[in-house]
């Protein structure tokens, strides 16, 4: 029987076992630069079978909170190289989530202080985070998007290609992960509440899934799909995301993957650090039939399910063969030896709320480790 704790091959990566660090914004890289408390925090998460960093801006204009890293300047892929490093020397496995906000922004974050951009000229009912004058954090309401215009997709497309490069060749991470979720760009193409174009990138599922398809095929074109995953979260309503009928929408999706060989697909299960249970469109979700609809086009890579799990639950997961790793997240944030305590059933430190966003030292680097 397969447990957690088995070694996994994932397309170029080599796994020591099958718990996943989910990716986790933590805002605390001024200037989009990952610095020495980064270093520290995710060394000792080294060993997690493999760490999925926290979101990270692909460019300017992907960006959409304060302090969270980047991957288009030279000093951010040198912080990232330091990350990568201390990583490795720990002993752990490291891919970067590469990310474009889209609407999920704020004037004062965008180049030139313009709009953020968005399939559709539609303001989401969500917040992101500032850092005001005096240094404290502050939730704001997301600015204004416009709609791209189709001439200027084929750039953000190339944006993801650069920084996925950058990231294998200059930063030094084992691979990379697209961030297809939670409302952010590609997933706001997908679904029909953001997407109201009538071009080549709305209307129909085959068009609102054509971003994310080009997407892959730059990324993979540029660091091979062996070392390319993809999150996806068909129902959350993260950041005023909806669509009217996820299921088709998502297998469709997921069966355009099925021939392009990547290492993982990554799927958020019900409401983004919510209720697992919570479902859009008339009918509850089949986590079950999307996974059937990868497989069935011939999807080799690894399914890596997330949110809520607990122990029980992805041992469970994993050992009815539903799933072949799991993702943690505030587990990895208060537990940073989490698969040793999993492993000797250990108490877990409770994850401190208040210290998620924004910070210091407190609440990122001195969770302790269990004696
Ligand atoms: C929480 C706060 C800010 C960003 C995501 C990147 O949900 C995020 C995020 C989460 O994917």
């Amino acid at each position: 029987m397969t447990t957690l704790f088995d070694p996994l091959r994932l397309g170029d990566l080599a796994l020591a076992n099958r718990i996943v660090m989910a990716p986790l914004t933590r805002n605390r890289s001024p200037n989009a630069v990952p610095g020495d408390l980064a270093v520290t925090y995710y060394s000792q998460r080294a060993t997690a079978g493999l760490i999925v960093t926290e979101a990270t801006a692909i460019s300017h204009q992907g960006q959409g909170y304060a302090d969270v890293p980047g991957l288009y300047g030279a000093d951010q892929l040198a912080g990232w190289k330091r990350v990568t490093d201390a990583v490795h020397a720990a002993g752990g496995k490291i891919v970067v989530q590469l990310w474009h906000v889209g609407r999920i922004s704020h004037n004062t974050l965008q180049p030139g202080g313009g709009k953020p951009v968005a399939p559709s000229a539609i303001r989401a009912k969500s917040k992101t985070y500032l850092v005001k004058p005096d240094g404290n954090g502050e939730f704001v309401e997301t600015s204004e998007p416009r709609a791209l215009d189709a001439a200027e997709l084929p750039g953000i497309v190339d944006d993801f290609r650069r920084a996925a490069k950058a990231a294998i060749e200059e930063a030094g991470f084992d691979g990379v992960e697209i961030h297809g979720a939670n409302g952010y760009l590609i997933d706001q193409f997908l679904r029909s509440g953001t997407n109201h174009r009538n071009d080549n990138y709305g209307g129909s599922i085959e068009n609102r899934a054509r971003l994310l398809f080009e997407v892959v095929d730059a990324v993979t074109g540029a660091v091979g799909a062996a070392k390319t995953g993809i999150r996806l979260s068909p129902v959350t309503p993260a950041n005023d995301a909806s669509d009217t009928d996820p299921q088709p929408l998502f297998n469709h999706v997921v069966a355009g993957l099925g021939n392009r060989d990547l290492a993982y697909i990554h799927i958020v299960e019900g409401a983004t650090g919510g209720a697992r249970d919570f479902s859009q469109g008339d009918r509850p979700f089949d986590y079950a039939e999307l996974k059937a609809a990868y497989r069935n086009a011939g999807g080799q890579g690894g399914w890596l399910v997330n949110n809520g799990y607990d122990k029980e639950l992805a041992e469970k997961a994993v050992a009815d063969g539903y799933a072949d790793l799991v993702a943690f997240g505030k587990l990895f944030i208060a537990n940073p030896d989490l698969v040793s305590r999993l492993k000797r059933n250990a108490n877990l430190n409770d994850p401190d709320k208040a210290t998620f966003y924004g910070g210091d030292a407190r609440g990122y680097t001195d969770y302790p480790t269990a004696a």
